[in-house]
């Protein structure tokens, strides 16, 4: 399943970046963004409710639909190939996990250098003050309003339209500028900035691989694609590059 070749590339590797997606949690039972709209919310596209401007037009129903994506992620559990990357930066000097996934399944695997490009769903901040808050009183007010300004609580990630933590993005785009092995795992390469890290780490001369059971727009360019689920192709990755010693 995965190409001698890339094996060696991974054991030459000084610095590898490995972008990850809603697929890398989908063996976690955390539904990718192309299959969520299940269910109550099937009848809503994510990146309606994903945004700014549905929080201000209907600030309960994106709540709710938050609150749910937490409770799955409140259930999850890492999965294989999380648990694969985490041991995979025992191995390689450097390696850092850039996650376009607000869910936290990363740091709960072990992985130590996470870079949250959207975010974290279990955090949540004042739509006013931008400030995290940790605590508010519950009332039957949705959402709920905070402690400080009484201003609107929202979740703490990054909606379609809104910038990216800049010193997060520039951490990511410097690991993509420096790295010599890009691997995209588990994402469609649809939402930018994040899809464009490849690209700029090609054009610094990293050698690029796609691990997809779908090949995405992006699978023609890298130098390799693994059509595999990554609960597979991970593990088996690392396995193959850093036998485990008898
Ligand atoms: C920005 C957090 C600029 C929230 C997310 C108009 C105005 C402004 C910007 C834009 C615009 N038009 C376009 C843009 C850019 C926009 C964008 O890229 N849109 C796309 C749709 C075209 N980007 C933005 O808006 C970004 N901000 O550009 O700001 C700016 C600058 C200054 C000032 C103002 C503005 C913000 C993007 C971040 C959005 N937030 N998440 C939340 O989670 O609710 S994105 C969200 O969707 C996810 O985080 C994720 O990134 C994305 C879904 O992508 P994937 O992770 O790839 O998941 P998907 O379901 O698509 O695919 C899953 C894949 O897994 C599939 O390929 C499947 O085959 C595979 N798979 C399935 N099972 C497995 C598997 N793979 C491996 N193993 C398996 N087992």
């Amino acid at each position: 399943m995965i190409p001698t070749t890339l094996v060696s590339a991974l054991r030459d590797a000084k610095l590898v970046v490995v972008l990850t997606g809603a697929g890398v949690s989908a063996e976690s039972n955390i539904p990718t963004f192309r299959d969520a709209m299940t269910g109550l919310w099937a009848r809503y596209d994510p990146q309606e409710l994903a945004t700014p401007e549905a929080f201000l037009r209907n600030p309960k129903l994106v709540w709710e639909w938050y609150a749910w994506r937490r409770s799955l992620c409140a259930d999850a559990k890492p999965n294989p190939g999380h648990e694969a990357l985490a041991a995979l930066a025992t191995h390689v000097p450097n390696l850092i996990v850039v996650t376009q996934n607000v869910d936290g399944l990363h740091h709960m695997a072990g992985s130590r250098r996470v870079l949250e490009l959207h975010g974290n769903i279990k955090r949540t901040k004042c739509l006013k003050e931008k400030r995290v808050v940790e605590s508010w009183c519950e009332t039957d007010q949705v959402p709920p309003r905070c402690p400080q300004c009484d201003s609107m609580l929202r979740p703490d990630v990054v909606w379609f339209g809104e910038p990216l933590p800049k010193d997060v993005l520039d951490r990511a785009n410097q690991a993509a500028a420096n790295c010599d092995l890009f691997l995209s795992v588990g994402t469609s390469s649809q939402v930018y900035p994040a899809a464009g890290l490849v690209y700029l780490a090609r054009r610094f001369g990293a050698k690029t691989a796609e691990i997809n059971p779908d090949a995405t727009v992006q699978a023609e360019e890298m130098d390799w694609a693994v059509a595999a689920p990554s609960g597979e192709a991970l593990p088996a990755l690392l396995a193959a590059a850093f036998p485990p010693k008898d």
